[in-house]
């Protein structure tokens, strides 16, 4: 198969300076994706710039260099290079140093890229975007154990741990090779999978204890409500995840969670397992998202958006 792997190593041969932008709201895959290389290229002698337009997630900071990334500063930059992100605007204000640099790359796994680079690498096939830079490192030469500790976080993150149906043996593959490298792959995982702050877990303690089940247990409802959030010292922001915890019940095949963002205000997550589109079911409030993960905004009281979500739910599974 073709591709710019070679023109790619020349390009960031040749410069001295190279920005690397990260897409908004960083996840895991953007953030080291943009470490490998900024952990790759300062051996070499060169100048490398990590941006993000918003903070790194506080379960990422235990990287090295995540104290590193910033707004961009200059007005362009020698050699750009763009991890993850399927199109300018998710560079957010990024955007604009990123299209004003002379030398621009994109390194990119979504099926709907649109190129705003010089070069561009995308692999639609790839569960990662790391699994791309890995491919492009390895064949330059620059893996070197605190790359490969990078590379592992961002597959890690994207495939679910291996467990997203984008997970192929590619990504396994991947994997194998970055633990020859002197990493702590247990630990990584942990740290990138499972780890929660106490308040977190306390949050999810006491969502799930009110757990509601309904349909002979095909459908299931957390809720959180302000209350959660004041009392446990926590934020909409740390919701994140737990909704799978009322989808993986046996027998469950919708899971909803109401989020309570402000007086009759609710954000509403949709998870499904086999039979239930989760997007056409957050069409029908005029929401979106994927066939197992989607979500919409619902206004009203309370127990009349339970009723209404229920009725969808049931509409789906007969
Ligand atoms: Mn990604």
């Amino acid at each position: 198969m073709k591709n710019n792997y070679a023109k790619i190593i020349e390009t960031l041969e040749s410069a001295r300076e190279i920005a690397v932008f990260c897409h908004t709201s960083p996840d895991g895959d953007t953030i080291a994706c943009a470490l490998a290389f900024y952990r790759a290229l300062t051996p070499l002698g060169k100048t490398v710039h990590l941006f993000s337009e918003d903070p790194i997630p506080e379960k990422y900071r235990f990287l090295e260099g995540s104290e590193l990334f910033g707004k961009a500063d200059k007005k362009h930059y020698e050699l750009a290079l763009a991890v993850d992100c399927s199109d300018a605007d998710r560079m957010g204000g990024g955007k604009r140093a990123f299209l004003a640099s002379p030398k621009r790359i994109a390194i990119d796994h979504h099926k709907s890229h649109t190129p705003f680079a010089h070069i561009s690498q995308v692999e639609s096939d790839a569960a990662a975007c790391a699994e791309i830079v890995c491919r492009i490192l390895r064949q330059a030469g620059w893996v070197t154990d605190s790359v490969a500790e990078a590379l592992f976080v961002g597959v890690v993150a994207d495939t679910g741990c291996f467990q997203f149906s984008s997970t192929t043996a590619e990504s396994h593959r991947i994997a194998a090779f970055l633990m020859e490298y002197d990493i702590d792959a247990p630990q990584l995982v942990y740290k990138t999978f499972r780890r929660m702050p106490e308040r977190v877990f306390n949050l999810k303690k006491r969502v799930l204890s009110a757990c509601r089940f309904f349909d002979e247990g095909k459908i299931s409802l957390i809720t959180f409500r302000q209350a959660d959030f004041d009392e446990t010292g926590t934020t909409s922001a740390d919701t994140d995840g737990i909704i799978d915890a009322a989808l993986e019940v046996a027998g469950v095949e919708v899971a909803f969670s109401v989020s309570e963002v402000a007086d009759k205000n609710f954000k509403i997550s949709v998870r499904t397992k086999d039979y239930v589109d989760a997007s056409d079911l957050a069409a029908t409030f005029g929401g979106g998202g994927h066939a197992r993960a989607a979500g919409c905004r619902l206004n009203g009281f309370y127990e009349d958006i339970v009723d209404k979500l229920l009725k969808a739910a049931r509409d789906r599974l007969l």
